[in-house]
């Protein structure tokens, strides 16, 4: 081993981590040994919203300031208690690790994967299958000079047609970009069309809010305004996961928010901005995940 390499055991896997000084965030010091012990500690949240879910990675091995890159195929020197699924895709199968464990969630964080970006629906290991989707993403982009405060006022209204809908709750996360994503579970009936229903709420969204909101893809000006993405509920499409830390210049997180700050944002009472790792260490500490509930 190098100097400074250790091994640690989790879930009875022992992983070699090495680097743990390496800064990774060079703007706030953030060292890859800073990230690994973050990852560890919102391991049980993350994995619970992340499990069964084929994971791409986006790694930066040389910090945030280099060029990163994708990773979909699971490295062969990977360790073989990872559990994968296999992925037809149109030329090619891709093997992608499930991020079902913490064992697998350090390994990869070990090898710089910041960020991890998972899809809707679940692969069923044991039946050799990829479910229905099972939650519904609406990704809420701000176009300059809207923000977040924007945001939040598009997602109160969100909220209320997916009440008047019938869904279940729908759970606020500020993205750690710019924007924010809005997540339900959803019901059975509606899982077989779960793109469609995005499409359509995004439409009804815009047409309540037309001069806050736009729901098309074209590259329209959308200054001013909130881009609703309904797009990311396709099955080829994956998000950023929740409590995913992000590869931006400061360490911010996809952090799970409550709907009074999501409130007092909208009427201007309180600003709310993206959340970095320790703030949000902080809060789960005293809040729990507050994705409890969400598939
Ligand atoms: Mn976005």
């Amino acid at each position: 081993m190098a100097p400074g390499d250790q091994h640690v055991t989790v879930d009875g896997h022992a992983i070699k981590i090495s680097n743990l000084t390496k800064v990774l965030y060079p703007q706030t010091g953030t060292t890859k040994g800073d990230v690994l012990h973050y990852y560890a500690t919102v391991a049980p949240l993350l994995i619970s919203h992340a499990k069964m879910r084929p994971a791409t990675r986006k790694r930066w091995p040389d910090g945030v300031d280099t060029t990163p890159f994708f990773e979909k195929t699971l490295p062969s020197y990977a360790p073989e208690w990872i559990t994968t699924a296999s992925l037809q895709h149109s030329d090619r199968i891709v093997r992608y690790p499930l991020v079902d464990d913490a064992a697998t969630l350090l390994w990869l964080v070990q090898g710089a994967a910041l960020e991890l970006h998972t899809p809707q629906w679940k692969y069923d290991v044991q039946a050799d299958e990829q479910r229905s989707p099972d939650r519904l993403v609406i990704d809420l982009d701000p176009g300059d000079p809207a923000g977040l405060r924007d945001c939040c006022q598009v997602a109160l209204a969100a909220r209320e047609l997916l009440t008047a809908d019938g869904l279940a709750e729908l759970f606020p996360v500020t993205s750690g970009g710019k924007g924010m994503h809005l997540y339900a579970s959803l019901p059975q009936p509606r899982r077989s069309n779960a793109n469609d229903y995005a499409r359509d709420l995004a439409r009804r969204l815009t047409s309540r809010l037309p001069n806050l909101a736009i729901d098309r893809m074209a590259k329209v000006d959308r200054s001013g305004k909130v881009f609703i993405d309904w797009s990311q509920n396709n099955r080829a499409k994956t998000t950023i996961a929740p409590y995913s830390l992000r590869g931006r210049q400061r360490p911010t997180v996809a952090a799970p928010r409550t709907w009074d700050e999501v409130s007092q944002a909208a009427d201007g009472t309180e600003a709310l901005e993206q959340l970095e790792y320790p703030v949000v260490l902080d809060r789960i500490k005293f809040m729990g995940d507050l994705l409890a509930g969400l598939s």
